[in-house]
């Protein structure tokens, strides 16, 4: 149940005893990503105006210069979970190894872990392009009352309680779902208030915008290469626009509204894609399957892949459902 103009705080109560764990827990964890959002977006607001952005001087587990936002930003919401014994471990994609909260006293009592990519397409941050946060939500799979193991964090998509995130673009949005739908909320940043202005989102099954860097399409798989030439030819509906931000939130978002497909395959550059499937792939193939959309490794669904590490990388294909299917027909076709 959502009506238009609910504000987030509203809907996440209305919402609660519809949540099949029907946990305050998983309330107040939604509650603290959203303060840390507006803190974010306050100061990704203003990045050009106060010495925050350019290298932070260190690089992450990636080897990618850390930013000082992508810095501010993941010490922002790990501290919002920490400091409300809210969840009892937290893996970030600016963190090498995962975060045991507080796993020596009664906070390990708490029943979630949360992954996160805290500011992704942060490369973007210098030249005023949209950023995100991408967030995972899971049950712990080890016995309460214990530290979290890696095994907390290796569970397949499938298995996430909820997942969204943070559009921090021409308006802040919060786009998430706890497996009952997606629902985005805009921020009216003059009472930073988040209300609900998308009920319900969902993939057109089709669409013709195409998301890919074509300055690696000499590096692509054949099967990618025939589908962007698929794309691209005269006939019928095509050919398609090509969109390309360089945030996969953004082009995620724009394709989920207007329909369209979004890839990061393999390539010889890079032999497992670059996006991580734990804190980016995963999360945001729960919102596609729950949009009425399909998120794939070319392949394989992505939320039935068994995570093996931290930070494993996989192709990704995600958006309008025809069009992830043509893909993936090409992708067989070339093997
Ligand atoms: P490339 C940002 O670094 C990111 O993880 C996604 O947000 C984005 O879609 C992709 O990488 C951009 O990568 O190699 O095209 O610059």
């Amino acid at each position: 149940m959502s009506e238009k103009n609910q504000t987030l705080g509203e809907f996440i109560i209305e919402n609660q005893s519809s949540f099949k764990y029907t946990s305050g827990e998983l309330s107040r964890l939604i509650n603290s990503i959203r303060l840390a959002a507006k803190v974010v977006n306050h100061e990704v607001n203003k990045a050009g105006l106060v010495d925050i952005i350019g290298a932070a001087g260190d690089t992450n587990i990636q080897g990618e210069d850390q930013q000082k936002l992508d810095v501010f930003a993941n010490n922002l919401f790990i501290n919002a979970m920490t400091r409300r014994n809210i969840v009892c471990g937290i893996a970030s994609e600016e963190e090498d190894d995962y975060i045991a909260i507080n796993s020596q006293d009664e906070n390990h009592q708490n029943k979630y872990v949360v992954l996160i990519d805290p500011l992704d397409g942060s490369s973007n941050i210098d030249v005023n392009v949209s950023v995100g946060t991408i967030f995972s939500i899971y049950r712990r799979v080890t016995p309460i009352g214990t530290p979290v193991t890696i095994d907390d964090f290796l569970q397949k998509g499938n298995q996430q309680v909820a997942a969204g995130y943070v559009v921090y673009g021409t308006s802040t949005m919060i786009v998430y779902t706890t497996g009952a739908g997606v629902n985005g909320f805009t921020l009216n940043p003059a009472i930073g208030t988040f209300y609900l202005s998308h009920p319900n989102m969902e993939f057109p099954e089709d669409g013709k915008i195409y998301s890919v860097n074509e300055g690696n399409y000499i590096h692509f798989p054949q099967g990618i290469k025939n589908y962007i030439k698929y794309c691209q030819m005269e006939e019928g509906d095509r050919p398609y626009t090509s969109r390309y931000i360089g945030s996969l939130v953004s082009d995620f978002h724009r394709n989920m509204i207007k329909g369209g497909i979004y890839m990061y395959p393999k390539s010889s550059k890079n032999s497992n894609g670059k996006l991580r499937l734990l804190y980016e792939c995963n999360p945001m193939a729960f919102l596609a399957e729950q949009a009425n959309g399909k998120a794939s490794d070319g392949f394989n669904r992505i939320m039935e892949i068994q995570p093996t590490e931290l930070h494993q990388r996989v192709p990704f294909i995600c958006g309008s459902k025809n069009m992830v299917e043509k893909a993936e027909e090409f992708m067989r076709n070339a093997q």
